[in-house]
């Protein structure tokens, strides 16, 4: 690209970032993968784990109050949402599953501040653990990295 073109893009430094994450316990034996994954990575790109704060809620329908309680506290430089809602033969799936993508998009996007998503939300167990771990990578992993980069590119608008 023509080197006048000024690009502002995340640094993939954690170093000095507060982080709040909100796991669900609904399907905890996904959700814990996917809470290991994110913080590894955090620690591993430079956070202190005495910045990062894990608050458990019962399942992905209350992250969006749990998230927008740690948002209004402008105690954080990042939030990351993670859970597993796994479609059953309820109709339920639809109303967590949608619930929990758009309260988290809209209150972080109302707050300005920065987020990783790593809600899965899947057909079967089979796809869930695909997605935490083994065949299709962390999708923890993938939320902290997001989260991360968001953060890094907030502080350069705000510049
Ligand atoms: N919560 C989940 O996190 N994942 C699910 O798959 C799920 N299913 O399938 O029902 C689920 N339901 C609980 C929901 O999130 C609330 O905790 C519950 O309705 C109480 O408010």
């Amino acid at each position: 690209m023509d080197e006048r073109v000024k690009t502002i893009e995340g640094e993939l430094t954690a170093r000095g970032l507060r982080v709040g994450i909100v796991a669900s316990r609904f399907n905890d034996f996904i959700v814990d993968r996917l809470l290991s994954g994110a913080v590894k990575t955090l620690l591993a790109h430079g956070a202190d784990a005495g910045e990062i704060e894990v608050v458990r809620v019962p399942g992905a329908f209350e992250t969006p109050l749990a998230i927008k309680k740690m948002a209004a506290s402008h105690r954080y430089d990042a939030l990351i949402a993670l859970g597993c809602v796994i479609r059953g033969a309820t109709p339920h799936f639809d109303y967590v599953a949608g619930e929990v993508s758009r309260g988290v998009a809209s209150v972080c996007l109302a707050e300005g501040i920065a987020f990783g998503f790593g809600v899965l939300t899947v057909d079967t167990i089979e796809q869930a653990i695909e997605r935490a771990g083994s065949k299709n990578g962390n999708k923890g992993v993938d939320a902290a990295l997001a989260a991360i980069q968001m953060a890094s590119v907030l502080r350069q608008l705000e510049q």
